[in-house]
């Protein structure tokens, strides 16, 4: 009797994917189009299927792509998917880097190498749990309608893609690169806008670029609105959907909007995305497993999403909101085939043993996970709180009567101090209001240097504080990460409105834009002395630094910040990203091996936002743990 498995791929092998799609003409040309008479993609005349993962350069260290990479063309895909995020390449207006970690086109050499095929995904807007939808933060100093036909988009989009698509053209495949197809905006049609005029424009831009015959496409959930509104004539519409869906009725829908041509799976789920505060998401491997043979046996194209999907480093995340503001975790592990750090999961053996019955799959042993190593205990000191730090993390304040955005102050990522004076005397306790939900998206409250509290987006709006008339009061706001989805994107930072006092509006700010990151990276505090910092933890926000000795290896770890509240984490200058155990589920944070020395002391510093633990120490495992205690709001 057959299994499940086997008669999928009997189905296969007798009836044949794309069975009727014949070889057109005998042309060696590098080729690449749909033949929409025999519903299959054609490459160099011959039908092709795709077997395809999702892959994100800008979540993983270059140093790792090439591990990454290989172990996906061993699972036996033929193809990669990957997202551009522009606001990675263009975090300041006018300003691109293609370099390092950035390097789109060494990235796509090295899956050029490793013989996989890509589907590229240049957006400009690309959601992926990605700070802003990979839309620059820059865009809202203009008061824009993002994703639409209003003029200052449009340029700023224009300029964008006359930078990026002249560097993909080489790479497109008939040009002898890799890049098969590409596709156009994301998800358009789960947008309010539905504004045909922009997707043109985007059509224009890239055959304009590119070429008239590059294969380009859409991607949509898979309801009626939805593909109305993200579709357009030229751009082959395809769908996506997880386990959770009907794959006939899916693929029906596709029908609905392209009655002709090869059916395609543009995200299939092989895990889902964590919020702080969610239950760590999983996917059941079977039901992965079973709807992808599924999905081959029919004909159909897939892209599993996410293969690979690594890290949210440094402020990357992006965030929901649909009845509240809910940012992403740090690590974007998924419950992926492969794992945070790159290591094959059952998830990828399995997929592997389904990809199997349908193709033959490269030969050859699946590159073994990378070596962790448990480096222990590593004991740390304060260096002052972040309000006694000011003369060396900022350039200095701004004033204004009422308080001013991020965006404003040119500065999106991160963290501002807001600074004012008690108004008067506080007889007893008062509530310091924000009173229309305008900090976005933490603050941490001191008068005096004595820490009062915490104000949250949606969820704290008022918080009680004392103090005397004259009093200092030190703000500091945490952008938490823009949102990435939904029709809430034009998500302002800082100090959106004002606060109130009592009855009293409080006015005559100053605020200090913080550049952390510019002084850890430049070696601060490491480089001055250990013996003036103290022992002494201490609550509200502070930075406390030590090292971890060096040990011989560099080995991937991962770091536990037990007993911590919630704050940043650098090693060696790197930003590691967020951490928030006492929110969850995520309880370490990776750690990449190369970021070590292996001969000299690894500098550690961390912003604690809230409250250190007494003992100042962290932990580096050997294991990561992403599913550990929830505390719910
Ligand atoms: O195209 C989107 C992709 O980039 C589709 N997704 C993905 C989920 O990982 C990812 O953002 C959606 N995200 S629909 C919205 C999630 C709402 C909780």
């Amino acid at each position: 009797m057959l299994s499940g498995m086997e008669m999928y791929a009997s189905v296969f092998f007798f009836v044949t994917v794309c069975g009727v799609c014949s070889a057109h003409g005998e042309s060696s040309d590098r080729s690449f189009s749909i033949d929409y008479k025999n519903s299959c993609f054609l490459k160099d005349g011959h039908p092709f299927q795709y077997i395809s993962g999702s892959i994100h350069y800008s979540r993983i260290p270059r140093f790792y792509w090439k591990d990454r990479l290989l172990k996906m063309y061993m699972t036996g895909l033929n193809t990669i998917q990957i997202y551009v995020p522009w606001n990675f390449h263009e975090t300041v207006e006018g300003v691109h880097n293609f370099t390092g970690d950035r390097d789109l086109e060494h990235f796509l050499d090295l899956a050029n190498q490793t013989g996989l095929l890509v589907i590229l995904r240049p957006g400009p807007y690309i959601c992926a749990e990605w700070e802003m939808g990979g839309l620059p933060a820059w865009l809202l100093q203009k008061n824009i309608i993002l994703r639409s036909s209003d003029t200052d988009y449009l340029l700023a989009v224009t300029n964008w893609f006359a930078v990026l698509l002249p560097k993909m053209k080489r790479w497109l495949y008939v040009n002898g690169g890799n890049i098969i197809s590409v596709q156009v905006e994301n998800e358009y049609g789960s947008y309010f806008a539905c504004d045909y005029n922009y997707m043109r424009h985007l059509r224009a831009l890239l055959q304009g670029h590119l070429g008239k015959d590059t294969v380009l496409f859409t991607t949509d959930g898979n309801t009626d609105k939805e593909m109305t509104c993200g579709t357009l004539d030229g751009l082959y519409a395809t769908v996506d959907f997880g386990t959770g869906d009907n794959i006939t009725e899916a693929f029906n829908r596709q029908r609905k909007f392209e009655p002709q041509g090869p059916l395609v799976n543009s995200e299939y789920y092989t895990g889902w995305l964590d919020h702080w505060g969610d239950e760590h998401a999983m996917v059941d491997t079977k039901r992965v497993s079973r709807g992808l043979a599924e999905m081959l046996s029919m004909g159909a194209n897939v892209n599993m999403y996410m293969f690979e999907g690594g890290t949210n480093f440094g402020y990357w995340n992006g965030a929901d909101h649909d009845n509240r503001f809910r940012p992403v975790v740090t690590s974007y592990d998924y419950d992926a085939p492969l794992s945070e750090a790159g290591d094959p999961t059952e998830k990828l053996i399995a997929i592997r043993e389904v990809i199997k019955m349908f193709k033959a799959i490269p030969f050859g042993p699946m590159p073994p996970a990378t070596p962790k190593f448990a480096y222990g205990l590593a004991m740390l000191k304060k260096v002052g709180n972040i309000s006694s730090l000011l003369d060396i993390l900022s350039v200095g304040p701004v004033q204004s009567k009422y308080p001013l955005t991020f965006e404003k102050l040119n500065q999106f990522y991160g963290y501002m101090l807001y600074q004012t004076t008690l108004p008067h005397d506080l007889a007893e306790p008062t509530p310091l209001i924000s009173p229309l939900n305008g900090v976005h998206d933490r603050a941490y409250v001191s008068v005096n240097g004595v820490f009062q509290g915490v104000l949250e987006r949606d969820t704290v709006l008022a918080i009680n504080v004392t103090g005397r008339q004259g009093d200092i009061v030190d703000i500091l706001v945490e952008n938490m990460g823009r949102v990435n989805f939904g029709s809430h994107i034009n998500d302002y930072k800082g100090l959106v409105g004002n606060l109130i006092l009592g009855q009293d509006v409080l006015t005559n700010w100053k605020m200090y834009p913080l550049d952390i990151d510019g002084v850890v990276t430049a070696g601060w505090p490491h480089i001055f002395n250990l013996h003036d910092r103290t022992n002494e933890p201490s609550i509200g926000p502070a930075l406390y630094m030590g090292t971890l000795q060096p040990s011989g290896v560099a080995w991937d770890t991962f770091l536990k910040l037990n007993d911590w509240t919630k704050g940043q984490v650098w090693i060696n200058g790197v930003n590691l990203g967020r951490y928030w155990p006492a929110r969850g589920p995520q309880q370490t944070l990776y750690v990449p091996g190369p970021l070590l020395s292996t001969t000299l002391p690894n500098n550690i510093t961390v912003l604690e936002l809230e409250g250190a633990p007494a003992h100042l120490r962290v932990l580096f495992m050997d294991r990561p743990l992403l599913k550990a205690a929830i505390h719910n709001l």
